[in-house]
């Protein structure tokens, strides 16, 4: 049976699933996205995915055509309709449709895209002896250009950032902000652990506000470990005790080199192992 795609209030087979070269979204990158995951059928953390989506779409003036309800009801159908309980949804909303030039108000009808898969995870290995990262000359995005607060289409910055990682052999990059301070890697947020406090940047250093982040704060929260949102440079990379990212694809994954150096023994450390079984715990036993 071909996937069936959502696109504005209708199902279609994957492969008539289209929209139109005129979108400002395939034009300009206008338009916002969400990656969730399900897990046993279960969305996880809907509520948080669709308050983000609603804010990305505010900063960019656009209207999403539809309640957080109505995109809940569509987003667990389109999983229903295609089977998949552990899996991955990726909802889009463009601009929609417009005339060649920048002005959105040309564009009357904005498009929401609903697709589902299985979710393609990193290998298992990775969660066991953990990843190397390099720090890369692409900065993140000024904040006041366009702030990485907003998860919109035009991905750029990412993807430089990403080649230039996987020139170097490493699948994720640590990127500094204009400050030269530590932001984020490529689609993930960055943790370290220091004398047992759990330290990662805060919102201000121009991060993504990562769904994953905020329930592993809650998690350390839970076990007594002292949370940190402060600024920090490489050097705090270089000399912590561990570090680890966490994301929707990658849930969480520990970190054992950094720009060639060892973290620690370079091994995966004991607060982020513990922490990835609780996150285990959390997605697979639903409670959300
Ligand atoms: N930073 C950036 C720049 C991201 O794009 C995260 C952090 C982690 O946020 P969440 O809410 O996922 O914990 C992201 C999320 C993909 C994909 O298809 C990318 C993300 C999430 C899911 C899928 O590449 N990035």
């Amino acid at each position: 049976m071909a996937l069936k795609v959502f696109i504005s209030g209708k199902f279609y087979d994957k492969d008539d699933a289209k929209i139109s070269v005129f979108d400002h979204g395939l034009l300009y990158g206008d338009g916002v996205f969400e990656g969730i995951r399900s897990y046993a059928g279960k969305v996880f953390r809907m509520r948080q995915h669709l308050d983000r989506l609603w804010d990305s779409a505010k900063a960019i003036w656009l209207t999403i055509p539809m309640t957080k309800e109505e995109m809940a009801a569509a987003i667990e159908e389109t999983l229903r309709l295609n089977g998949i309980e552990d899996g991955y949804i990726r909802v889009v909303v463009t601009r929609g449709a417009g005339t060649l030039g920048l002005d959105p108000n040309r564009c009357s009808d904005p498009r929401v895209i609903i697709i589902t898969d299985h979710i393609s995870l990193y290998p298992k290995e990775l969660y066991e002896k953990g990843l190397e990262l390099i720090t890369v000359s692409t900065i993140r995005n000024h904040p006041a250009a366009l702030s990485p607060r907003i998860k919109s289409l035009n991905y750029l910055n990412n993807i430089l950032a990403k080649i230039e990682g996987l020139q170097a052999g490493c699948i994720e990059a640590l990127m500094l902000n204009h400050k030269g301070e530590v932001a984020e890697c490529t689609g993930d947020n960055i943790f370290l652990v220091r004398r047992g406090d759990l330290l990662t940047p805060p919102k201000e250093a121009g991060i993504l506000e990562g769904i994953t982040r905020e329930a592993v704060i809650e998690l350390a929260g839970e076990s007594g470990i002292t949370v940190r949102e402060i600024p920090l440079t490489k050097h705090d990379v270089y000399i912590a005790d561990e570090c680890f990212l966490t994301g929707t694809a990658a849930e969480i994954v520990p970190v054992v080199k950094v720009d060639s150096r060892p973290i620690q023994d370079g091994t995966p450390g004991p607060i982020t192992r513990d922490l990835m079984a609780r996150f285990h715990r959390l997605t697979r036993n639903h409670c959300t």
